[in-house]
């Protein structure tokens, strides 16, 4: 049989936009696929509910890869060994409490198990904006990365979700965009972005899981990108909290979904303006 080039092209753009209009609605969408993001929307996507990842860069997997300073190795403690073992992935006891595993073996496995439990990632997007209705966010808005990179002059898209994960680790980019659009203040004790504080990995990785909560109407916060929206310590290259936090915000998530806990929506004046 002779290969048509053009049918190679048909089949890339119709499997895409099958995938991307599939997709405009959904339980719950994730800006960031680095671990804390990953491994939430692995367990979403496993007890059936319908998640995306948009992932600024051609690569997913955030910080994972380079393990510390590119020593591509990361470290876990006994908790995060117990998410490895759920993976499949392989770890070494380095003492007690501590082990260690290949960062590229870590973070590819994660990656390879949320997409086959069903996760839809679309990487080269970037989140630039929420959707906002009276209740609170309901969605993302989204472009291309390269249309961002080059600063063309392109509207972007809007996907629908009942929850919106910030995800983006160290920048907070949907956090910053809420506390400079929207009226009404961040569930935090100053009602902003309280900013991370300097590394302590023993503070950081327990806070960490402790500050994975919602922090604005239908807006969750996981990962690295929780303890700089609450104040707390960056923990390195020590990984066990990013699984326990995704793994704790997809357990919320997932009550949420079924109804089983109720909604902590706070009345916030001036959400929207205009009746
Ligand atoms: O930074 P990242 O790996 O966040 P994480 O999952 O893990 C943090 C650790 O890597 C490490 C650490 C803990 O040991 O301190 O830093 O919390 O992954 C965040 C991902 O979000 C993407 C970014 O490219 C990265 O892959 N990202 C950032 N902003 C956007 C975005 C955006 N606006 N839209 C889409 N993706």
């Amino acid at each position: 049989m002779k290969l048509k080039d053009e049918k190679i092209t048909k089949a890339i753009i119709e499997r895409y936009m099958n995938k991307f209009i599939d997709n405009l609605d959904q339980d719950v969408i994730i800006a960031g696929a680095g671990p804390a993001g990953l491994t939430t929307a692995y367990y979403l996507a496993k007890n059936g509910f319908k998640v995306s990842i948009f992932e600024r860069k051609l690569s997913i997997g955030g910080g994972m890869w380079g393990g510390g300073m590119m020593f591509n190795e990361i470290v876990v403690g006994e908790d995060g060994k117990k998410i490895l073992d759920e993976f499949g992935i392989n770890s070494d006891k380095y003492d007690e409490g501590y082990y260690t595993s290949d960062s590229v073996e870590a973070i590819s496995t994660i990656c390879s198990k949320a997409v086959k439990a069903g996760v839809k990632i679309f990487n080269c997007i970037s989140v630039e904006d929420v959707m906002i209705d009276k209740q609170g966010v309901c969605g993302v808005v989204i472009n291309w990365s390269s249309v961002e990179i080059a600063n063309l002059h392109v509207d972007p898209l809007s996907i629908r979700s009942k929850y919106v994960v910030e995800a983006t680790g160290h920048p907070l980019e949907v956090l910053k965009i809420l506390e400079k659009k929207v009226d009404g203040n961040l569930f935090t004790k100053t009602g902003k972005i309280m900013g991370e504080k300097s590394m302590n990995a023993d503070i950081g990785e327990r806070t960490v899981v402790e500050n994975t909560k919602e922090i604005f109407n239908n807006v969750y916060v996981v990962g690295m990108a929780a303890n700089a929206a609450f104040g707390t310590n960056r923990m390195g290259p020590i990984f066990g909290g990013m699984l326990l936090s995704g793994k704790k915000l997809a357990d919320i998530l997932i009550k949420r979904l079924k109804g089983e806990i109720s909604h902590n929506q706070k009345k916030i004046e001036g959400i929207i303006n205009v009746e």
